[in-house]
């Protein structure tokens, strides 16, 4: 859905992370939301402005990534690597590490006032729950120490890198991905789920965008609710026998469209090579790793 903001909700487009927005900067593509909240890409928003912004709240900002299994060794030390050159620079960081294999974790030489702890977990046998289990998981970390010591968290997927910056201009209280497989597409026929016995059914009247679960962020109690929502909601399917169709992706999903984001980060922000070269692309930030499921997956 491309266009130019209605001139009606242009007064809103404004944060305390952004400063003054400049959505007239991208007229090739849609800079806000209906509901009035930015698309964010780039050359919309000042990064300086963000930072600055960043710095005078103090803020401590989360970063959590699952690797479990075979994704511990494939996947895990260029990402953390790379966020280390490119993951809110000048702002105090925790990465919080999940997975079975403490020990195994790479040593990643930290800058200054950044932190890494890593969690323990179970590892599910099914590589569909090892997925959803992180809903659960990350809900207690959100109500444990994570939640104590950080303001805001991103949630992301471990099987990606960072390739250029990716900084306080993309905080706010919820915050969602455009898919960057689905950001053009009618909404009929982006791949929601359609049956509508499970809790992340979208009619073809619902739904927005279709949202990417490599990442998601917000403030702690934003992202409570978020990971309460999309956890229970996997647990009442699983009652009645459903597995929903992209998985934790389905609901949360479901989630932004029952609770809209406050920020939409374009697709530069976490953008797949693979679809290749697309003018509105200008500057990607964090780039999908090939896949290869075949490797990985049991
Ligand atoms: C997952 C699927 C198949 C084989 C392995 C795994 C797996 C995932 C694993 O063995 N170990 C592991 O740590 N993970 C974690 O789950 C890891 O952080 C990974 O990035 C994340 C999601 O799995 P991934 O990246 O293979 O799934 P994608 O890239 O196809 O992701 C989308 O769809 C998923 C649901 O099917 C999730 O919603 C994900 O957030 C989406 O990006
Ligand atoms: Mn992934």
């Amino acid at each position: 859905p491309m266009g130019v903001c209605p001139s009606a909700i242009m007064p809103l487009l404004k944060d305390n992370f952004t400063g003054v927005l400049r959505p007239w900067a991208r007229p090739e593509v849609l800079t806000c939301t209906s509901w009035g909240a930015p698309i964010i890409w780039d050359g919309t928003f000042d990064p300086d402005v963000a930072q600055q912004e960043a710095r005078r709240q103090n803020l401590t900002i989360g970063l959590t990534v699952f690797a479990i299994g075979r994704y511990l060794e494939k996947y895990l030390a260029r990402f953390l690597e790379s966020a280390e050159q490119h993951f809110m620079v000048g702002q105090r960081v925790v990465y919080y590490v999940f997975t079975e294999r403490p020990e195994a974790v790479p040593h990643v030489t930290l800058g200054t006032d950044r932190w890494l702890r890593v969690e323990h977990v179970t590892r599910e046998p099914r590589w569909q729950d090892v997925s959803m289990a992180r809903m659960r998981t990350l809900h207690e970390a959100l109500g444990g120490r994570l939640g104590r010591e950080a303001h805001f968290v991103f949630c992301m997927d471990v099987d990606q890198h960072f390739s250029s910056a990716f900084g306080p201009e993309t905080l706010a209280d919820l915050v969602a991905q455009l898919h960057a497989w689905h950001y053009h597409w009618p909404r009929w026929f982006l791949p929601y789920e359609r049956d509508t016995r499970s809790e992340a059914a979208l009619s073809s009247e619902q739904g927005d965008f279709y949202y990417h679960a490599a990442v998601f962020g917000g403030s702690v109690a934003a992202l409570r609710g978020l990971t309460a929502h999309c956890a229970r909601s996997q647990l009442r399917d699983r009652a009645r026998g459903l597995e929903a169709r992209w998985h934790d992706e389905s609901h949360l999903n479901k989630f932004f469209w029952l609770h809209k984001p406050a920020k939409v980060l374009s697709p530069e922000f976490c953008w797949a090579p693979a679809i290749g070269w697309r003018s509105e692309i200008r500057h990607p930030r964090l780039l999908w790793a090939p896949k290869e499921y075949k490797v990985v997956r049991n």
